[in-house]
């Protein structure tokens, strides 16, 4: 079994770099009309292999939307503190929405169109 042409296999999971760009929700939307969800960080090598595929900022499947100040992946994971930039989450103005840059996280305004990454598992 393969993933599907323009999806990446690494570790047992499909990833799809989005070359389009859309709002938080609208990428999440795109994800589950695929059979995925936005991506998942689950540990350091995930990290640093997405990290390596791409030179922009990218949404991933975290949230604080149900609770200000509770982060937690789509899949009801608590996000490891670790992971977050130096200073962030910093709700710069009104920030719900998680997105990765450099390596790091980013909490950025769940409005803002930008390229995402959707996960699933092969
Ligand atoms: O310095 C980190 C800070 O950078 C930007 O704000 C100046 C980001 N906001 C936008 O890109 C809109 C913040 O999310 C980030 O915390
Ligand atoms: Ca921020």
């Amino acid at each position: 079994k393969s993933c599907s042409s323009d999806w990446i296999l690494f570790s047992g999971n499909c990833y799809y770099f989005s070359k389009e760009t859309r709002d938080w929700s609208g990428a999440q939307q795109y994800c589950g009309n695929q059979d995925s969800g936005l991506a998942i960080i689950n540990n350091d090598d995930e990290l640093t292999h997405l990290s390596s595929k791409i030179s922009s900022i990218h949404w991933l499947g975290l949230t604080d939307l149900d609770r200000e100040g509770s982060w937690k992946w789509v899949d009801g994971t608590p996000v490891d503190k670790k992971y977050w930039n130096l200073g962030e989450p910093n709700n710069a103005g009104e920030e719900d929405c998680g997105e990765l840059k450099e390596a790091k996280l980013n909490d950025g305004r769940c409005s803002e169109i930008k390229r995402w990454i959707c996960e699933k598992r092969l």
